[in-house]
């Protein structure tokens, strides 16, 4: 039996970073459309039931359309159940009218038979944040899927999971949702967790591979194995620019650096020391970027390259300190070097 364990899916998300204003009413398409890709995935490739482990949902007023969506899917896939457990940001209307190939979750801790294996959830609440622990009682000789929205914690909460309260309860597979990359360990000698990760990036703070997690049940053994799914991936690469002389070495250096395919997002931060204004360097090479991949975003956090002469003879308040610096005969020529370069970039208002 095969099962599809996903879950932050984010329906409807504004996508509220600045950065994304061109391209938002395509990605929160292209966020739903993934979804319906993997239910494509699913049925091509017999999976019998896709686990939902909350978020599916941006807020908990969805737009009608998005919900319509949605629902309309499962509806249109009978072949597959769906489990779908509510997180933090799709509380309240999430839910709609009941449909046979749907099982949803509530505060209280739930078990489902489905064809042999045990599927169960809770929605934890400020009220049952420590009492579902308790209330967890799965048996040693079934296999256990547990299904639970949170991040790991050392403390119980709303939105929290104590792994250690999880020990030794009979759990194979601890479906989680809320971490939005993939994330996977072992629970305990019996069973392990996993966050499947979001299937779309949403922001250039989500970088990397997002999916879900493919299991595969053969006689009770769950083998887990996580499916790079998303249709964009977000890089971010770190470029060293030092000793480029001006802004067209600049960029060609970063494109020489940016080799992943155009389709895709990139954040580049700047790195290094430059001796040429490199003020305009993050609006510029944005759209030289731009130019090639989906959507860019450059920071730069590059320093300006400190050439002593330009200061030996100058009358301001940086020709004062350099000289001041440079005749203190307690100093080393190494420590004066370093003096002087902090202390004129502390003048020149860089970050030191
Ligand atoms: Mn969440």
């Amino acid at each position: 039996m095969k099962l599809i364990h996903a879950a932050d899916i984010h329906l409807g998300s504004p996508l509220s970073a600045a950065l994304f204003l061109e391209k938002r009413t395509e990605r929160q398409n292209e966020l739903i459309f993934t979804f319906n890709r993997m239910i494509e995935y699913a049925k091509q490739n017999g999976v019998d039931a896709v686990l939902l482990s909350g978020d599916v949902f941006d807020s908990n007023t969805p737009f009608k359309k998005h919900k319509e969506f949605f629902y309309s899917a499962i509806k249109n896939s009978p072949e597959i159940t769906f489990f779908y457990l509510r997180g933090n940001h799709d509380t309240g209307a999430c839910y709609t009218e009941d449909i046979e190939n749907l099982i949803t979750f509530d505060e209280s801790f739930k078990s489902f038979d489905f064809k042999g294996v045990t599927i169960s959830g809770c929605e934890i609440t400020d009220a049952n944040a420590l009492s579902f622990y308790s209330s967890i009682d799965l048996k040693k000789e079934d296999t256990n899927i547990v299904m639970l929205h949170g991040a790991l914690s050392s403390s119980v909460g709303k939105d929290k999971i104590v792994l250690s309260k999880l020990y030794d309860r009979n759990i194979d597979y601890l479906a989680l949702g809320h971490i939005h990359s993939f994330e996977t360990g072992s629970l305990d000698l019996r069973g392990v967790y996993a966050y499947s990760g979001c299937l779309e990036p949403r922001g250039f703070d989500e970088c990397g591979s997002k999916g879900f997690v493919l299991l595969d049940i053969q006689n009770g053994k769950i083998q887990s194995e996580f499916v790079p799914f998303s249709k964009r991936t977000i890089h971010e690469i770190t470029v060293d620019i030092s000793g480029t002389s001006d802004s067209y070495s600049a960029f060609k250096r970063v494109r020489e650096s940016v080799l992943c395919p155009v389709k895709d997002l990139v954040r580049v931060i700047l790195e290094g020391e430059v001796s040429f204004d490199a003020s305009f360097l993050e609006r510029d090479l944005k759209d030289f970027l731009n130019m090639d991949f989906y959507l860019s975003s450059v920071k730069n956090k590059t320093t300006t390259k400190i050439n002593l002469d330009d200061f030996k003879d100058s009358l301001s308040l940086k020709g004062e300190f350099v000289r001041s610096v440079s005749e203190n005969n307690a100093l080393s020529e190494n420590e004066k070097n370093k003096i002087i370069s902090l202390g004129l970039k502390a003048l020149m208002g860089e970050e030191v």
